[in-house]
């Protein structure tokens, strides 16, 4: 493990092998209303982030998806610049205002017409499309009428996947559900830091519940359509440590543990809600939105189990006096535990203020491995705000972003080396875009976007991970 230690900075002198097995799978990933842009074109709907973006003082700068990268009409060369990066995978999500714009009844065709040639276009490449079908673009229509805490949505939700697995079924055979949703729920109607801003602990309770059965329902219209169809979610998680071995502290661990992760993984791949989260949101609902019969759907089997990765959380007991040690993390995220304090352990960070810790992720995935049924697991989101610039000479340098990959790289080698079922990893983010309540003041891409001509610059990380991913398919010869 001494390869992993936290760092922060230096450029690695030798891209090369990191020693991933040969048949690892390097992809990168984006999200639809972060890159497409052409927000009110073909037929597209209005998204609940198309209202909370165009809300003032709702999205840092003011900035919209409107525009974003604009994907949509450039979809060809970001699909070449991949091919030239190597990339094995290409995780992409549809919109679902996109191709149903009511959020309800008929598909549109023009939306769909753009996935297809945006699939086509990644097979005659020879890169592998992995479609999301949910990053957090719900349908504004579906807000309206209630939104996740409504039940009607996750029946909404399988519509929409059978209509989308119907266009592109015969072409995508990676399908993964729901993004993160952790975020849609607890940040969307919790902490109201996403659209649709709501600040509701209940309704977020219900929200997660009604995302999950939306999941499950969608895994089982996939299957019914195509049983070889290889279906997931993607889960964001966390590691989490208590400050101290106090008892409180580790109460204060247990309880962000339990929202942040086993509150989605024990539903997914156990069909139960873990006992000790139920008792701590007992203040916040009674749990009467859950039907007989909806953790079965909910546990639907899994061909392969997303994991996205970006930071641990250090966390301890509410102060009962004195001055509280420094914390980062809004509390509203956390319904029912509001008052644990979330730590600085003053190491380094990314623009965003997230700790760089990747031995988190070695922790993550073993956990993972170890605690639930067998799965094979992917890394589908990993990677780094920085302020990049573009230097005298036209190239965008980013070592801290090359650091931090490589490191997450070496912590997924030495997870594998643990056991872990490790298949793949997908970098988040192939181009810089929008970064939700942040707009576009943050930038995760491998590849610099200069937004007043919408040119691509490959980063210095784009560079390194092609080299990376071109000495591994050497080492598979
Ligand atoms: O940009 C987001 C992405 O949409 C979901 N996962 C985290 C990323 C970085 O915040």
């Amino acid at each position: 493990m001494n390869d992993i230690q936290v760092t922060s900075s230096g450029v690695l002198a030798q891209p090369a092998s990191l020693d991933l097995p040969p048949d690892f799978r390097f992809g990168v990933a984006t999200a639809a209303y972060q890159i497409e842009g052409a927000a009110a074109e073909d037929g597209r709907g209005p998204s609940i982030w198309d209202a909370f973006s165009h809300t003032p003082g709702r999205v840092h700068g003011s900035d919209t998806g409107d525009v974003a990268c604009d994907h949509y009409h450039r979809y060809p060369q970001d699909v070449t610049l991949m091919a030239e990066l190597g990339v094995t995978d290409y995780r992409f999500s549809v919109s679902w205002p996109r191709v149903q714009p009511a959020g309800s009844g008929p598909a549109n065709q023009l939306g769909l017409d753009f996935y297809r040639r945006l699939v086509d276009e990644l097979l005659r490449h020879g890169v592998e499309p992995r479609l999301t079908l949910y990053h957090w673009d719900l349908p504004a229509p579906l807000e309206e009428a209630g939104g996740w805490p409504a039940r009607d949505t996750a029946g909404r939700f399988a519509d929409y996947a059978e209509l989308v697995h119907a266009a592109l079924g015969d072409r995508v055979r990676h399908w993964m559900t729901v993004n993160e949703p952790y975020c849609s729920s607890f940040l969307g109607y919790g902490s109201g830091d996403h659209a649709p801003g709501r600040r509701e602990g209940p309704a977020a309770v219900r929200a997660a519940h009604h995302l999950l059965l939306g999941h499950g329902l969608a895994v089982q219209a996939i299957r019914a359509a195509d049983p070889a169809a290889r279906v997931s979610i993607a889960l964001n998680l966390y590691a989490v440590s208590a400050y101290s071995d106090s008892d409180a502290d580790a109460d204060a661990a247990r309880r962000i543990d339990g929202l942040a992760n086993r509150f989605f993984l024990d539903p997914v791949l156990r069909g139960q809600y873990p006992a000790d989260v139920v008792a701590d949101l007992a203040p916040v609902t009674d749990f009467d939105h859950v039907r007989d019969g909806d953790l079965e759907i909910v546990a639907s089997p899994l061909a392969e189990l997303g994991i996205n990765y970006y930071s641990r959380y250090v966390v301890a007991a509410p102060e009962p006096a004195g001055p509280p040690p420094a914390y980062w993390r809004p509390s509203s995220c956390w319904p029912g535990s509001e008052n644990v304090r979330f730590l600085d352990r003053g190491l380094a960070r990314t623009a965003m203020g997230w700790e760089i810790d990747p031995a988190g992720l070695v922790e993550v995935l073993t956990r993972v491995a170890r605690e639930y049924p067998a799965v094979p697991l992917y890394v589908t989101e990993n990677g780094a705000a920085f302020e990049d610039h573009v230097g005298a000479d036209g190239e965008v340098d980013d070592p801290e972003r090359v650091a931090f990959l490589r490191d997450h790289l070496l912590a997924c080698r030495e997870a594998i080396a643990q056991g872990v079922p490790l298949v793949g990893y997908f970098a988040w983010s192939l181009l810089d875009n929008f970064e939700w309540a942040w707009g576009y003041s943050q930038r995760f891409g491998i590849v610099y976007v200069d937004y007043g001509t919408q040119r691509r610059i490959p980063k210095s990380s784009a560079r390194w991970y092609a080299d990376v991913i071109r000495s591994a398919g050497l080492r598979a010869e």
